[in-house]
């Protein structure tokens, strides 16, 4: 396969794209998968949840590669739903009134997952939240029933199951999932400035991720098949 897009710095390809995380979230699976459902609070006016309203914003396609910050990376990855700028402009802005100085965005998961980005950079033309991939309703493993795609950013900011959002000002009250280190979270997490993590250069970072990438694969394969055996992809 050639690459529509030039491969970015210290990621190679991946010939199959699936379910991946963090360790501890391999076994954690959202137990709301009908309707998305987006608590919206934080820095605003009005602290709500949007659910039908989110019925109302066009829907458009989008192909995209996809990046994990442990180095693999899935090409033309064609994803559909509706932009976050839609979302954030039509709703949250009328809806919630975000606070003057509002500035990043805590994205929470149905599994207990968040991350952090900068709104400027959701607001970017390619962030979307997405409802299929493929063709296909996204299932269990690609973030059911919403999840976010930011193909600038890498995969750990691409949040699946996705239930909330806090816009806030200022961004130290928010910390990298526990167990693990908070400098495992760059703050803006852009894949073609290499923004991997914190404090530690690539050279060490990107070693490091590649030997812990196939047992947190492993993880989440298992306990996949497992959740499928038991419930299937509904
Ligand atoms: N809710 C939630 N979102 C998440 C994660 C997670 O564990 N939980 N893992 C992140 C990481 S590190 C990556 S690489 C991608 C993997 O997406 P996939 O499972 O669709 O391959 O999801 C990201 N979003
Ligand atoms: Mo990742």
């Amino acid at each position: 396969m050639t690459a529509q897009r030039p491969l970015p710095p210290g990621q190679h390809v991946f010939p199959s794209f699936d379910r991946f995380g963090l360790g501890v979230y391999a076994k954690r699976f959202p137990t709301r998968l009908d309707d998305a459902e987006i608590r919206v609070d934080g820095d605003v006016a009005q602290s709500l949840i949007l659910g039908q309203q989110l019925e109302q914003l066009p829907r458009y396609e989008q192909v995209s590669d996809f990046h994990c910050v442990t180095t693999w990376s899935v090409l033309d990855q064609r994803w559909r739903g509706f932009s976050f700028r839609d979302f954030y402009h039509h709703l949250v802005e009328p809806l919630a009134e975000p606070q003057e100085g509002v500035k990043y965005v805590v994205l929470r998961g149905q599994d207990g997952y968040a991350c952090c980005m900068e709104l400027a950079d959701l607001l970017a033309d390619n962030v979307m939240l997405a409802e299929q991939l493929n063709g296909e309703p996204l299932g269990i493993a690609h973030g059911a029933p919403l999840r976010l795609v930011a193909p600038a950013h890498y995969g750990y900011k691409n949040i699946k199951h996705i239930s909330g959002m806090s816009f806030v000002r200022d961004r130290s009250r928010y910390r990298f999932p526990l167990p693990y280190p908070n400098f495992m979270d760059h703050p803006r997490g852009r894949v073609a400035q290499e923004e991997r993590a914190k404090l530690f250069p690539n050279w060490f970072i990107r070693p490091l991720y590649k030997l812990l990438m196939p047992s947190a694969r492993n993880q989440h394969r298992k306990a996949l098949e497992k959740y499928l055996a038991l419930h299937g992809d509904k």
